[in-house]
């Protein structure tokens, strides 16, 4: 395999140094790669067999068709097979779910998963709890309604992002998915394994390819595709890991772009057509806690490209990762590390080598700005869309809050597309705005909020991860642990004296980071069984990566750590400083010197203890929902209603 492996790279190399991971021993996932002929080997003869779960070579492949192999961590029993199920991805470059997919997604909930859909802060969405039988129908019937899961996880492009705001008025936004779409398609995996493994064979006519892009893909630069092979931008290996790209438009930063291996913002000139784009690139957030060599990174600004050179910088880019990139230590795979190593002047002179001439200089660009798109809005030709919030992106039933059902009825009866938004949150778009009020009153008789001011701010700013029980790296809680954690902390808030204020929350159950959590502008990272590392300073627009504060907090010691950060920001903000400025400006070592001779109650209203009550699952759901549509904490809700029942008692 190391000789086949180093005539590849060989093929690859362009006249720079070889790469140092030639002397190395490649990762074992390499073999697997190879020895898979293009993806197809071991999973196309195991998926024929009556087994509940894949070998571990045939798990590693079955990641580059779209899905992942788990197991309900809940149900682990000592000594017993695990339960395993699956979870599958779909590929949906800028958000975009055409009606049909998403009706379908929402009936293999239902038959073959754990009845729930999954928005993920990469604009897909994810189904679990499958079983090994019923995944090749779950996959195909995903093909079969316009959707994909090719290449939406393994070593390769995933899924592109774009800002999910369905404008129809600003030229801008129509540039960016278009080249998120063909980006994505540029670099979609050629080998036939996928058609081959789920529909037998069968190619879906899906929409024309673009002429361009498959043009492109079959240019060589100065090494940037291998001929004759099924793969001609990958070759045999894939990339050495992930890759992850965006495409936005200048100060919209809802695709948190820094955290991107690469990331293109559309460039047009006054008349509103497209000239180029700003080249970003090296953003990454996996790390491994106490491994300093593994860190978070930001992206950093490389160049400036014309529209007609775009497809050739971005395949220069993603040769000089699939030639350099680190094949013998996966945790120093990612691009980030390659530039972090060489510097971001070697690297532009290596990309430039596979380009074949000299980049221009990145053009200046406005400042960023986060938005949710959330509520009702106009979208620009007469039409409007809608942004509903979804707690941690997950789409389910419950009594009184049928977000599932709700979705259902109106992208059926409306026969709506969606566009994902990268905070788990999904636009319903093109809606009549005759249809304005009976969408409404369907969301309405639901308990669904459509009114984003309602909803609990902390909330709506906030994502979390799947992490347990799915989650095979989860070292916590985190989806199911952060409404919880999201009502203390506004409990905690409103005592010392900051009512209203709200901020970035983002919480996951390990280090690799799926929820972006060291953007947050307070990120919790799981770090042992319910205990999280705390990350403080990003900024309210994603654009500075956060600091870790504590390695270790319980999370019943939550109160104790941020009662004084809480106090000292109320006391020393400058006006409307947000809680990340605050916390960058200030810095961590005075705010630990402020919590250090920080003494509970001293003038600051400070938190008395929590008292905790058990209330049953009925009353629970009911409160939920009353201090939901009320925008207010449950604790709150809990306190008025209880001094009212108890006056009746202290004054008779
Ligand atoms: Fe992730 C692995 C979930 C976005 C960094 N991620 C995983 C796996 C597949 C666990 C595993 O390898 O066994 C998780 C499946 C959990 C489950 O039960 O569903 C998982 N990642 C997710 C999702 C669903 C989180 C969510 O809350 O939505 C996101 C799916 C996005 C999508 O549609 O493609 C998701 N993952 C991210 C992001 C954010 C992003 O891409 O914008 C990151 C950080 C950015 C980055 O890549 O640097 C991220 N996930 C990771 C890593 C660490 C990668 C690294 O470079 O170290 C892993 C572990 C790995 O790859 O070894 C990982
Ligand atoms: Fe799993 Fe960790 Fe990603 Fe959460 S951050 S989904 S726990 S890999």
């Amino acid at each position: 395999m190391m000789n086949a492996f180093l005539r590849i790279l060989k093929t690859a190399m362009v006249k720079s140094a070889p790469p140092p991971i030639a002397s190395r021993k490649p990762s074992k996932v390499e073999g697997i790669k190879e020895r898979s002929n293009f993806l197809r080997e071991p999973v196309a003869t195991e998926i024929l067999q009556d087994t509940t779960h894949f070998s571990e070579d045939a798990v590693q492949i079955l990641k580059f068709h779209g899905s992942y192999q788990q197991d309900n961590r809940d149900n682990r029993v000592k000594g017993q097979e695990k339960d395993y199920q699956f979870m599958v991805r779909t590929k949906s470059p800028g958000g975009y779910i055409p009606p049909q997919l998403y009706l379908a997604l929402d009936r293999l909930a239902d038959e073959y998963g754990n009845q729930t859909i999954r928005a993920t802060t990469r604009q897909g969405f994810q189904l679990h709890g499958i079983l090994k039988k019923n995944l090749k129908t779950a996959i195909a019937t995903i093909i079969k309604n316009l959707g994909s899961t090719l290449g939406a996880c393994g070593d390769l492009n995933r899924n592109v992002m774009a800002p999910p705001a369905p404008f129809k008025n600003k030229p801008e936004y129509e540039y960016a998915w278009k080249y998120a779409n063909d980006i994505a398609q540029l670099l979609t995996p050629q080998t036939g394994a996928y058609y081959e493994i789920w529909l037998d064979g069968e190619k879906v006519i899906s929409a024309e390819e673009n002429p361009q892009v498959k043009a492109a893909r079959q240019r060589n630069g100065k090494g940037t595709i291998f001929h004759n092979s099924e793969e001609p931008i990958y070759g045999t290996y894939y990339m050495p890991r992930k890759f992850k790209i965006c495409v936005t438009v200048p100060g919209d930063n809802s695709v948190d772009l820094y955290t991107q291996d690469l990331a293109l913002v559309v460039i047009t000139n006054e008349q509103g057509e497209l000239e180029g784009f700003d080249v970003f690139a090296g953003g990454g957030l996996g790390r491994t806690h106490n491994k300093e060599e593994t860190f978070a990174r930001i992206a950093d600004p490389i160049c400036y490209v014309a529209k007609e050179d775009v497809y050739d910088l971005v395949k220069a880019i993603v040769a000089t990762q699939r030639d350099y990139g680190d094949r013998t230590d996966r945790r120093h795979a990612r691009l980030k590390y390659l530039i972090h190593d060489w510097g971001v002047d070697k690297f532009r002179l290596v990309v430039e080598e596979y380009f074949g001439k000299a980049v221009e200089p990145f053009k200046p660009l406005p400042e960023w700005k986060y938005h949710d798109f959330l509520g009702w809005n106009e979208q620009g030709d007469g039409k409007l869309f809608l942004g509903i919030s979804i707690n941690s992106g997950r789409i389910k039933d419950e009594e009184n809050f049928q977000l599932k059902t709700a979705l259902r009825e109106v992208v059926q009866q409306y026969n709506l597309p969606i566009r994902l938004t990268p905070s788990q949150d999904v636009i319903l778009f093109d809606i009549d705005p005759e249809h304005k009020q009976a969408i409404e009153d369907i969301f309405n008789r639901r308990g669904v909020i459509t009114n984003p001011d309602r909803i609990e701010q902390l909330t709506r700013y906030s994502m979390a991860c799947p992490a347990l029980p799915t989650c095979g790296l989860a070292i916590t809680e985190s989806e199911r642990a952060i409404p919880g954690i999201l009502e203390r902390i506004r409990t905690l808030l409103n005592k010392v004296g900051l009512k209203n204020e709200h901020f970035v929350i983002r919480m996951t159950g390990c280090p690799n980071g799926c929820a972006r959590p060291y953007m947050a502008e307070l990120g919790f990272v799981g770090s042992g069984p319910e205990t999280y590392q705390v990350w403080l300073g990003g900024s309210p627009n994603q654009t500075r990566l956060a600091q870790a504060y504590v390695d270790k907090m319980h999370v019943n010691d939550l109160e104790t750590y941020l009662e004084p950060i809480f106090v000292f920001f109320k006391k020393s903000r400058r006006k409307s400083e947000s809680f990340g400025d605050f916390c960058t400006r200030v810095g961590l070592e005075t705010i630990r010197n402020f919590a250090n001779s920080y003494q509970p109650g001293t003038g600051n209203k400070a938190v008395k203890a929590r008292h905790r009550i058990t209330v049953r699952d009925e009353v629970y759901e009911v409160l939920k929902e009353v201090a939901a549509r009320q925008g207010q904490s449950m604790t709150d809700v809990v306190d008025s209603a209880l001094k009212l029942y108890l006056k009746n008692f202290s004054a008779s």
